[in-house]
């Protein structure tokens, strides 16, 4: 086999065929489009894990064949469970040891079609849970309730965890014999660490795998404090309800710029993934108000960095924050967060499956670092791949809430610059910046931009700053196809080649926003029940099933353009 062909079959076949049509354009072909065969992942994508004793989470890949694909039937023991439009699932209040078997089967327009493999997936047994308190434990207790141990960072310092890691480095991506770490520490796979009030130190973790979730979590109306969490090549951690922060009234230490919680494989440690992180707070400080621009420069902290594979981050809140949410691993779900006062990009994805859902990135900073400061951001660049089946759906971003806000600056919305970006779908988004970049693809496959709304209140000094939804060509010339731009409430519009454009609403004059929407003012932009003109104005095809606010489309005869359908 040629050399050539040995190193083109490591590469996704869809990079492959662009690396041919690439090859095609450098020859002077006058055919500058890139065709992608389907590489459908779904059928074979279902995976299952216990969560805990009572929990278990599915997972699945999006169907590229998207235009019959309505919603999904969740399936378990043969049994309808859920109807949903998402790409996983949780299935709660199970029984210990219960082994439950799953299927997913797509709802379609022209009815159930297919399915994804099976998986059969066990609870956990019931585990023993630990306490830890910063304010009456000592370390030579036994971590019951009344005599807890004194904090987090000591209890992975004293070795109470028993965990495996490779046994021979570089681990690589794994696959590699495993051996045990702490053997017969009291904590184990499948147990809570419950954290009380009070600084707790730095989690700090390289080469820990567990076989089951261990939990780390604030026990009941406790709020522990960790300066940051660092871990490297491991699995099966949920961290919830922590406040991680470097601020120093909570910490007691000199604060340092760091990653407030980064979680990333390592070539010498092995591969990271099943990773959650939910209800924590983060911030570099609580209080970032007075700070200048070399202050932000030289003191905020990167939110969450994950390069990990199947992480589900819910329902943070991060505060006063450098980079908000970075993911770089496959199969991550990001939902229900909060960024809030930035300095640099909101939220990134660079993978492949990806969710980004109901979401809220707001009040952008300009430091004058030079970074241009985007909501959401992605890029395939230094031989990346392309990022395929990544859904933006439902989140909201907004450049800033108090025109009196220090250092502000402009926001690009959705950006994606640097393709290709191959069956994503952008939905239901709500994007409120002063820049022309609202939502914007360069070397764009089959993707969908449906039911966002994207406009400018901001006080305009120059027309440039008329915000569009544009899919144009990659930067390398080669035109975007099979795109589709539908039901979007926008100023401008800017498209190429065949994308299809339909029952998109122009509005291009700020100054009427108030006819159209509720409180333009405070960035409610639900429809008015007078707004006649785009009230059942849109299309039902290939509309989402669902608006930002979880509301059935279509409601009255059809569906309305724009992130929320009008429900009276
Ligand atoms: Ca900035
Ligand atoms: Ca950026
Ligand atoms: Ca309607």
């Amino acid at each position: 086999m040629p050399a050539e062909e040995d190193a083109m079959r490591a590469l996704p076949r869809s990079l492959v065929l662009m690396l041919y049509a690439a090859a095609f354009v450098l020859a002077g072909c006058d055919c500058p489009m890139v065709h992608v065969e389907d590489d459908n992942p779904f059928p074979s994508s279902l995976r299952g894990e216990a969560l805990s004793s009572s929990e278990i989470r599915i997972t699945w890949c999006m169907p590229t064949d998207l235009t019959t694909t309505r919603s999904f039937v969740v399936s378990r023991d043969g049994f309808e469970l859920a109807r949903t439009g998402d790409y996983y699932y949780s299935d709660a209040g199970l029984d210990p040891e219960q082994t439950a078997e799953y299927q997913v089967c797509i709802s379609g327009e022209e009815g159930e079609s297919a399915c994804t493999n099976t998986v059969r997936v066990t609870t956990n047994p019931g585990g023993s849970t630990f306490y830890v308190d910063p304010a009456t434990g000592s370390m030579g207790n036994d971590g019951s309730s009344d005599h807890p141990w004194s904090t987090l960072q000591e209890v992975f310092e004293n070795g109470l965890i028993e965990m495996k890691n490779y046994v021979d480095h570089p681990a690589g991506s794994g696959g590699g014999e495993m051996g045990t770490v702490n053997p017969g520490a009291p904590v184990k796979g499948g147990d809570v660490i419950r954290l009380r009030s009070g600084y707790h130190g730095i989690m700090e973790l390289h080469g820990g795998y567990n076989d089951r979730f261990i939990t780390v979590e604030a026990d009941d109306g406790q709020k522990p404090v960790l300066s940051n969490i660092e871990m490297t090549s491991v699995s099966r951690w949920r961290l919830r309800g922590l406040t991680i922060t470097q601020e120093e009234s909570l910490t007691g230490v000199t604060p340092a710029q760091v990653t407030l919680v980064y979680i990333e494989p390592g070539n010498w440690g092995g591969p990271a993934h099943d990773i959650i992180v939910e209800d924590c707070t983060l911030s570099s400080i609580d209080d970032a108000s007075s700070w200048s621009e070399a202050d932000w420069i030289a003191r905020d902290c990167n939110g969450i960095m994950s390069g990990a594979e199947d992480v589900l981050i819910r329902n943070n809140y991060l505060k006063n924050v450098n980079f908000g949410i970075t993911v770089d691993g496959n199969r991550t779900v990001v939902k229900d967060n909060t960024v809030d006062t930035f300095d640099g990009d909101g939220m990134r994805g660079n993978a492949h499956d990806l969710t980004f859902e109901g979401n809220m990135v707001k009040n952008c900073i300009d430091s004058k670092n030079g970074n241009h400061d985007d909501g959401f951001q992605s890029f395939s660049v230094n031989g990346a791949p392309p990022w395929e089946r990544v859904v933006l759906r439902g989140n909201t971003i907004i450049n800033y809430e108090d025109p009196g806000q220090p250092l502000k600056g402009t926001l690009q919305g959705i950006g994606c610059f640097d393709g290709w970006y191959i069956n994503w779908i952008i939905e239901n988004n709500l994007v409120i910046v002063d820049h022309w970049h609202g939502i914007s693809l360069y070397g764009a496959l089959k993707c969908r931009v449906v039911n966002n709304t994207v406009l400018n209140p901001y006080p305009v000094q120059d027309q440039v700053h008329s915000i569009w939804i544009r899919i144009t060509a990659h930067k390398d010339g080669t035109k975007s196809s099979e795109c589709l731009i539908r039901n979007n409430i926008c100023w401008n519009l800017s498209y190429v080649y065949d994308t299809i454009q339909d029952h998109n609403l122009q509005i291009t004059d700020p100054e009427t926003y108030a006819d159209y929407f509720v409180d333009p003012d405070n960035f409610d932009f639900h429809l008015r029940s007078d707004a006649a003109t785009i009230i059942d104005s849109g299309t039902s095809s290939l509309a989402p099933l669902f608006d930002c606010d979880g509301n059935a489309r279509p409601y009255g005869s059809t569906v309305d353009p724009g992130a929320f359908e009008h429900v009276p």
